[in-house]
């Protein structure tokens, strides 16, 4: 059996984070390193898909209802424009294979990718 992740430690209450909202099936913490003035990631219950292109195949609606949730924290902790991203792989930078969205918000027009 694999280990729960961090995340599911978290959501057990093994470990301690302030759980900022949550819906039946999506739960959203503070990211404990912040990359942006505003950084949540928003995170399935369920551990079941390691990444974004798995839940994608095997549950959109569950991976709308992230993006949904996204929307509604973004426009209630900041400004309501968002940065979504996804690493997906460990050369992108994931270290939790538990799949996490990071909501990134506050002004981030330095670090623009457009
Ligand atoms: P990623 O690199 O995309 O897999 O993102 C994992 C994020 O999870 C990373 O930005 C830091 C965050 N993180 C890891 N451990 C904890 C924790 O114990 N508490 C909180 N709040 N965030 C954590």
């Amino acid at each position: 059996m694999t280990e729960p992740s961090v995340f599911t430690r978290i959501l057990r209450g093994e470990i301690p984070a302030e759980i900022v909202t949550e819906t039946e099936n999506v739960f959203v913490i503070r990211d404990i390193a912040p990359k942006a003035p505003l950084h949540l990631l928003v995170i399935p219950k369920s551990p079941d898909y390691r990444d974004v292109t798995e839940l994608a195949a095997g549950d959109p609606a569950l991976l709308a209802e992230m993006v949904a949730v996204a929307k509604d924290v973004a426009a209630e902790h900041g400004d309501g424009d968002f940065r979504l991203v996804f690493n997906t792989g460990s050369g992108a930078g994931q270290t939790v294979f538990h799949v996490h969205a990071h909501v990134l918000g506050g002004d981030l027009t330095e670090g623009s990718l457009g």
